[in-house]
């Protein structure tokens, strides 16, 4: 079944169900009898298991759900695995220090099926978060249950804030180009650039001048920037342009190449999804080429994934199968006010 969360929607379901359900669990006191210590021997252990922690998202995510395993009384293990190897190691130590559940956004969806036997062989339960595992056939492997983001809806949101300040801006359709950084392969991201996409085509873009970045390597700011580089060379006569990508890191390098080549700010907008890190401009006095972005729920995905594991390990309840989570469009003036209601310091 698939279930479908605004992001403050989800916020009142966690805390009805932690109002009506979720009674937190004492840590388990010291025994002198048998020996064990306070140190959280006796504790409920789930790996949380992350690509990339120099994206502040995941520093977001990890953060909520540790504030949510220690509401529960569960010892959360917090592990950045930068690819498949680390992936497959991480599961041995979570194996090795007792973890019963592990939630994972993968460096590499690919390996949906190594990690779901690896797991399995531990009898180590598995979900996955942001980035869905796929199989060998790389298609979604439909028997770990998932929590994402409702990943074409939200593209269509950066569309539509793009389009609506070209409109502003006085722009014609056909005289930008846009850029997309797209990590290539990634489900997530495929769907969320196709759904901007498909809006910036029905306003009128010219799908001729949506170039296609690939996002290859490390996935960052500085790639993303490289990426965009060699369109900015090639496409020299476009003179205004509009910036969209899976996340705000992808939009941030190619709007910082942008800025480096001359474009004046006023001829770029960045639209973003994420939030966290496009506020780092928003903050600055000056305007950048950084218009919006989407703001996402961290605490959703960090919180809720632990709620759901914590329930499957203590009291055999199964997850959803599937559950998609939503956004809301930040810029300059309404950020402060939108991150506070999620919890986030602008
Ligand atoms: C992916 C992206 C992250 C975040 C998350 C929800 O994993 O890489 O930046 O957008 O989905």
């Amino acid at each position: 079944m698939l279930k479908f969360l605004s992001a403050f929607a989800a916020s009142a379901v966690l805390a009805s169900a932690f109002l009506v359900g979720c009674k937190p669990s004492e840590p388990t006191p010291g025994n002198g009898a048998t020996g064990t210590s306070s140190t959280g021997a006796d504790k409920i252990k789930i790996g949380f298991v992350v690509k990339q922690m120099d994206d502040t998202w995941f520093q977001q995510e990890t953060k909520f759900a540790t504030e949510k395993a220690s509401e529960l009384g569960i010892d959360l293990l917090v592990q950045e695995a930068k690819n498949g190897e680390a992936v497959l190691s991480a599961i041995e130590t979570l194996a090795t220090q007792g973890a019963k559940g592990l939630i994972i956004c993968s460096p590499e969806v690919q390996l949906g099926t190594s990690i779901q036997k690896a797991c399995e062989s531990h009898n180590m339960k598995l979900m996955s978060v942001d980035d869905r595992l796929v199989g060998t056939d790389g298609k979604p492997l439909a028997t770990i249950p998932h929590l994402g983001i409702s990943a074409e809806n939200i593209g269509k949101l950066v569309g539509k804030s793009i389009v609506d300040e070209m409109k502003v801006r006085g722009w014609k359709m056909d005289e930008a180009g846009a850029i997309a950084i797209l990590k290539e392969g990634l489900e997530t991201a495929e769907l969320r650039v196709k759904g901007t996409r498909s809006e910036l085509e029905a306003a009128g873009l010219p799908a001729a001048k949506i170039f296609i970045g690939p996002w290859t390597g490390a996935v960052d700011i500085t790639a993303a920037s490289n990426a965009a580089n060699t369109i900015i060379t090639r496409e020299s006569a476009t003179k205004k342009w509009v910036v969209f990508s899976s996340n705000d890191d992808g939009m941030m390098g190619a709007v910082r190449s942008l800025e480096n080549a001359g474009i004046p700010v006023e001829n770029i907008i960045g639209v973003g999804i994420n939030g966290t890190t496009a506020a780092q401009d928003f903050k600055k006095k000056m305007q950048t080429g950084v218009f919006a972005s989407v703001l996402l729920s961290p605490r959703t995905h960090g919180a809720q994934t632990v709620e759901m594991m914590a329930a499957w390990i203590k009291d055999g309840q199964s997850p959803e199968m599937e559950t998609y989570t939503a956004g809301t469009v930040i810029n300059r003036a309404n950020y402060v006010e939108e991150m506070k209601k999620e919890g986030v310091l602008p």
